[in-house]
């Protein structure tokens, strides 16, 4: 007897597919967009509706389900605003207090567990991740304005009301190199000319999106025919005079090179990939 698959092992391997043909700039492109429409859905579901609908087993089986919209992302998370005020209540609410985000001595791997991370310290707000997709589950309670990049890419999206995205840094966990994507939750419909301090004001959270480097490599080397004879480096081009090497080792000069532009859709970032032949041909 032929079982039914679960809905979400029916629709995935298709669109899997789908995907798998699409130009890197359209993987991107898509990938934005949907961490754009989560940032509306936990408006709608967590902010909008009393009590929430969303929790973090449904956010986490949500966003693991639609993992397939997100094809360069290693994961997504949300972040809550919290004032210093408001954190005593916060921490007894949900059992635990904000943490600080570690960037030192991350060596051991396996060492990273939330549980073992030190209270953040006192500031004016903090912004705990509250929901996370499983793959970045060790980001939960973690103060993201205690990690220089983050803190700069939150500041940065409830300022603007748009995606935007950090310079290349560390992740937590992986130690890959990465960017992080950022969209602020705001808690009222703000007016296009609203100013920075009322965008601020209005803001309740941070949907938020990893892309791990290596690994958006190997996903898009996978997608080519003859990944073996290919070599790839990526490199953050915002300061044209000094691009940053994101990706890739020594640059062996075989003639052919082949130069595209990765958008992650943030117009004041700029990427460059670089992929050439390993043999001369
Ligand atoms: N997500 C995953 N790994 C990370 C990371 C991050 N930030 N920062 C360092 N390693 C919840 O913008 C809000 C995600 C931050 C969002």
């Amino acid at each position: 007897m032929v079982q039914e698959q679960p809905l979400a092992r029916r629709v995935q391997p298709e669109k899997q597919q789908q995907q798998a043909q699409s130009p890197p700039k359209d993987q991107f492109n898509v990938s934005l967009n949907h961490v754009h429409a989560l940032a509306i859905l936990v408006s709608t579901f967590h902010h909008g509706k009393h009590p929430s609908a969303i929790d973090q087993k449904t956010f986490g089986e949500y966003t693991e389900r639609t993992a397939f919209e997100r094809p360069l992302t290693s994961g997504v998370a949300y972040a809550l605003k919290v004032t210093h005020a408001e954190r005593e209540q916060f921490e007894k609410e949900h059992g635990w207090t904000i943490k600080k985000m570690e960037t030192e001595d991350q060596t051991l791997v396996q060492d990273f567990l939330p549980e073992s991370l030190a209270p953040a310290p006192i500031q004016d707000e903090y912004a705990p991740v509250i929901f996370s997709q499983e793959t970045v589950s060790h980001i939960v309670s973690i103060d993201m304005m205690s990690g220089k990049e983050d803190r700069e890419n939150i500041l940065r999206a409830r300022a603007t009301a748009k995606g935007v995205l950090t310079s290349p840094f560390k992740l937590l966990k992986s130690n890959h190199l990465g960017v992080v994507l950022t969209f602020a939750v705001y808690d009222t419909d703000l007016p296009p000319d609203a100013t920075s301090e009322h965008r601020s004001q209005a803001t309740v959270g941070y949907l938020g999106a990893s892309y791990d480097v290596p690994s958006l490599v190997e996903k898009l080397l996978h997608q080519l025919a003859s990944k073996q004879t290919i070599v790839v480096n990526v490199y953050d081009t915002t300061n044209a005079s000094a691009p940053v090497n994101m990706y890739g080792t020594d640059v062996i000069d075989t003639g052919l090179l082949h130069i595209s532009n990765l958008d992650f859709g943030d117009p004041q970032r700029k990427h460059e990939m670089h992929c050439r032949f390993k043999q001369k041909r």
